[in-house]
């Protein structure tokens, strides 16, 4: 799977907004890949791709969880919002035909992320959250931080989601907790003192 053949698949099941959203975070996952170390090739191909069932209908979503056995079916309780990050990845394994772990997790994690995640989830994670056509707010000290450490850049991504579906009264998926407190731990001084 190149680039290219990524990008024509987006770009058939993806309306516009989505697709270009989906290139500026390739664009920012590439760059976070060379700052911070990563394989450059498999960020810009997880970018491209990270959203590709965004679109798919929610029965299908809910189908496709339920019938593999691979994609924790935990991620049925909790909101539709969050189905499309492993049923893309197991999209991109089985139609695409991409067999890359890594690629895979990055997929899989880039809504909720996860406890212990890779280099190459967090920068998805955290590509997905502060590229330029973003505007939530809290993303600005988040696209800051991401140029000194991508550690406290996800950890703070995470507390600002995690404030935002507390402060809606919404579930919080337990993976997103998990990556919170397996980060905090390390960045949660740091945090502190710059806040
Ligand atoms: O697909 P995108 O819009 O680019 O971004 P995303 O995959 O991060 O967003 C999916 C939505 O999921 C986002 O609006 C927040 C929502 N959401 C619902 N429950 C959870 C959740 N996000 C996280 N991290 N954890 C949850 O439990
Ligand atoms: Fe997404
Ligand atoms: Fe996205």
């Amino acid at each position: 799977m190149t680039k290219d053949d990524a990008i024509k698949k987006v770009r058939e099941l993806l309306p516009d907004a989505r697709y270009e959203h989906t290139l500026r975070v390739a664009e920012t996952a590439v760059t976070l890949a060379k700052q911070y170390g990563a394989d450059q090739e498999k960020a810009e191909l997880a970018g491209i791709l990270h959203d590709i069932a965004k679109y798919f209908p929610e029965d299908e979503l809910y189908r496709t969880i339920s019938s593999h056995p691979e994609i924790p079916n935990v991620f049925l309780n909790y909101h539709s919002s969050i189905w499309h990050a492993p049923v893309g990845a197991v999209y991109v394994q089985e139609q695409l035909g991409l067999l890359d772990l890594d690629i895979y997790n990055a997929i899989t994690y880039h809504t909720t992320g996860r406890a212990g995640m890779s280099l190459l989830e967090k920068i998805i994670f955290l590509a997905d959250y502060i590229e330029p056509g973003r505007d939530h707010p809290g993303v600005e000290p988040v696209r800051k931080l991401a140029n000194k450490s991508l550690d406290q850049a996800v950890s703070l991504a995470l507390v600002n989601t995690i404030n935002y579906l507390i402060e809606r009264y919404s579930p919080v998926f337990p993976d997103t907790i998990a990556a919170y407190n397996d980060l905090i731990r390390t960045t949660g001084k740091l945090l502190k003192q710059k806040a």
